[in-house]
């Protein structure tokens, strides 16, 4: 539990999110910038578009509906170059199909193993409307699963510079550079300058 005077000012988000794997990792990325996220399980409606910011925009609004607080929302996917960017915006559809091993299969001829994760977070201020923030990670698909952290792709992921995938790495070391912790501390940024007394 934060406490004043530990770290400064201390931001309460609310997380619209039924990702277990998503939330864990929100939790500690807050925990080391004074943000405490709290999750919150809502239906989450998610449209079908190409566009992470359009899916993630859309389901911020609805849930806006029913929740009036500080909160956010987050979409992200896997952008395989060799296959023009898929699964993207349809990767928990594609996880919940044909799973790591599809996507290993999908490339077990392709020479060009290289991919992007790309995080989009939508925030809600009961004042300001929404903002929108982005991070991504470049990297490339293993060619076997590997590790046991984490979640989703995470066993078929290396991010460039390293020999791990993020499913061998320990969830302080994701969150050093991850997708999803580049748009938060971007998110985080921009809540201390505009809630700044
Ligand atoms: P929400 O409840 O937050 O919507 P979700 O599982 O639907 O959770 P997303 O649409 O943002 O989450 O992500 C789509 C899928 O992409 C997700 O289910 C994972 O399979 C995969 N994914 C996203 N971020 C990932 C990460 O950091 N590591 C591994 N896989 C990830």
């Amino acid at each position: 539990m934060l406490r004043k005077g530990e770290c400064g000012e201390i931001f309460k988000v609310f997380l619209v999110s039924r990702n277990e794997g998503k939330i864990r990792e929100f939790i500690d990325l807050g925990l080391k910038e004074c943000v405490e996220v709290v999750p919150v399980s809502l239906d989450k409606v998610e449209i079908q578009s190409e566009d992470l910011t359009s899916i993630a925009l859309y389901s911020a609004v609805q849930a806006s509906l029913y929740l009036k607080e500080l909160f956010f929302v987050e979409d992200a996917g896997l952008y395989i170059t060799s296959l023009k960017g898929f699964p993207g915006p349809f990767s928990s559809y594609v996880y919940k199909t044909i799973g790591v091993d599809g996507i290993l299969k999908l490339l077990s001829s392709s020479s060009d193993r290289t991919a992007i994760f790309k995080s989009v977070i939508v925030l809600h201020c009961p004042r300001q409307g929404f903002r929108v923030f982005e991070g991504s990670v470049r990297g490339s698909i293993s060619l076997e699963a590997r590790g046991l952290s984490g979640f989703g792709f995470d066993p078929i992921f290396i991010p460039e510079g390293h020999t791990k995938t993020f499913a061998e790495m320990s969830l302080e070391v994701k969150n050093s550079l991850s997708h999803r912790s580049k748009a938060f501390r971007a998110m985080v940024s921009w809540l201390k300058t505009a809630y700044k007394s």
